[in-house]
């Protein structure tokens, strides 16, 4: 089966060639990285490694995932994967997450964090206590098994097709594994690890703002498409 990633990166310079080195040397057929307004080297550096750089003007994590996506069904790649560009998911554990796709027992697979291993200060209390709420509050919601809301995960392209997905900052994460959910999608966990983010700066989880927000998004799409 044919498989894009799709890493969704601003201001990822130190990380984003090694990222997709390594992303490369796994069984893939295309690394696009989506560059989301970097005001740094983030979308030459993505080009050097051999990644094809997309990029996406409106800034937010959605804004990017989308327009990665809109380029990974245009090329018919069969699977896609969003990993962060920042390091905290490793590309060598990639076959975790397509071996269920590939064998046809999932259509959505994630990778959990609370099932895997977290490395010390890579989360912090705040995010781990949001997670697991959202995870349970989501489980409840939509009759689904899971335990985290990780940004690493792969889709089957007929399944993303199907989504017409909205939430274009926060909630896209969110929205993808509700609506999966919804049109009673095989939703998968596996267990992945995760990292403190190898350079840069945090824009999310490791900023107020980022963490209030991230929370807003999470709880309101959850409940949002619940009813
Ligand atoms: N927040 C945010 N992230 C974006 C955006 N566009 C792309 N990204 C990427 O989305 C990923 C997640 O953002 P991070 O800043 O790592 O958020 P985080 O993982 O909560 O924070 P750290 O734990 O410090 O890494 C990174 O690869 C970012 O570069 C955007 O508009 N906003
Ligand atoms: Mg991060």
């Amino acid at each position: 089966m044919k498989t894009a990633i799709i890493i969704p990166a601003l201001n990822e310079a130190g990380n984003i060639a090694e990222l997709v080195r390594q992303t490369l040397a796994q069984p893939v057929d295309w690394v696009i990285v989506v560059d989301n307004g970097s005001t740094d080297d983030t979308a030459v550096l993505a080009k050097a490694a051999g990644a094809t750089v997309v990029r996406e003007a409106r800034r937010g994590y959605g804004y990017a995932c989308a327009a990665g996506t809109a380029v990974a069904l245009n090329l018919n790649t069969d699977i896609l994967v969003y990993m962060d560009g920042d390091f905290s998911s490793l590309p060598q554990e990639m076959p975790r997450l397509l071996a269920p796709i590939q064998a046809d027992e999932a259509d959505l697979v994630l990778g959990s964090r609370a099932l895997g291993e977290i490395a010390a200060g890579a989360m912090l209390p705040h995010q781990k206590f949001g997670n697991w709420l959202s995870s349970r509050l989501m489980s409840r919601l939509y009759h689904i098994r899971v335990t985290d809301l990780g940004p690493y995960r792969a889709i089957r392209a007929a399944t993303m097709h199907q989504l017409d997905m909205r939430e274009m900052t926060f909630g896209w994460p969110t929205e993808m594994m509700v609506k999966v959910a919804k049109g009673n999608g095989r939703i998968r966990e596996v267990p992945v690890s995760w990292h403190v983010r190898r350079s840069g700066e945090s824009k999310v989880s490791g900023t107020l703002r980022g963490s209030i927000l991230a929370g807003y998004y999470i709880l309101g799409v959850t409940l949002k498409y619940a009813i």
